[in-house]
């Protein structure tokens, strides 16, 4: 029986990937590099220097890892002064109804993003009073389709692997909720493809797929 809901943020409870591409943008622009949106959407997922390395594809010169630090700082400050902008407008529709009445359905909610401003984020967006834990790039060394960040967010819970349900985007994602051995629950891209156990078009259909615990008792 599923007691934990695990859930990716950037792609499911709120759609950053804009402002992430938008930062980046203005950084390859910066340096002369183009920078495609195929390029930004391969970003989705994906940790801060990794993201940099694809920007970094189109380069005429190679960097030193000092540079390319400063460059994913200079990126991230870009980044962080859109993420002040946000407001709780900014959450996926049914994300604000849809995590309260899952907690009040006795499921214990947690945060599994490879991002390190999710703390920003969820405060921004007032979500992060439904979250039981918060796993995410601050205490993960390992990206996506790893299993780490989801197994992190287990143990916060303290709930066995077995009985959480992981909810991605990203195929990685997906990924990465099998390997841990969690239910996964596809969701945007990954819900297209029919990449997870279960596959939903809406946040609001997390309600069907789970019924209150005292019910199923
Ligand atoms: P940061 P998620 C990911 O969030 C983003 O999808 C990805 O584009 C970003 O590079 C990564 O977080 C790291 O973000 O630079 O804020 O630490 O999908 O894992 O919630």
């Amino acid at each position: 029986m599923i007691s934990a809901i695990l859930f990716d943020l950037d792609g499911v409870l709120v759609t950053t990937d804009i402002l992430h591409f938008q930062a980046w943008k203005e950084l390859a622009d910066r340096l002369g590099i183009p920078f495609t949106r195929e390029q930004g959407d391969r970003c989705r997922g994906v940790s801060r220097m990794a993201s940099l390395e694809i920007v970094l594809e189109g380069a005429m010169e190679t960097y030193t890892d000092a540079e390319k630090a400063a460059f994913a700082r200079e990126k991230n400050r870009r980044y962080r002064q859109r993420l002040s902008a946000l407001t709780p407008a900014d959450a996926t529709p049914g994300a604000t109804e849809v995590l309260p009445e899952l907690r009040r359905r006795g499921y214990r909610l947690a945060l599994a993003s490879a991002s390190k401003n999710a703390g920003l984020i969820l405060e921004r967006t007032g979500l992060g009073q439904w979250m039981d834990a918060v796993a995410d790039g601050t205490c993960v060394t390992r990206s996506k389709p790893d299993p780490e960040v989801f197994l992190t967010a287990a143990r916060l819970v303290g709930v066995p692997a077995g009985q959480c349900a992981a909810v991605d985007d990203a195929l990685a994602g997906v990924q990465a909720g099998r390997a841990a051995g969690m239910l996964t629950v596809g969701y945007g891209d990954a819900g297209r493809r029919g990449a997870g156990d279960r596959n939903i078009e809406t946040l609001m259909q997390l309600l069907e797929l789970f019924p209150s615990r005292e019910e199923k008792r």
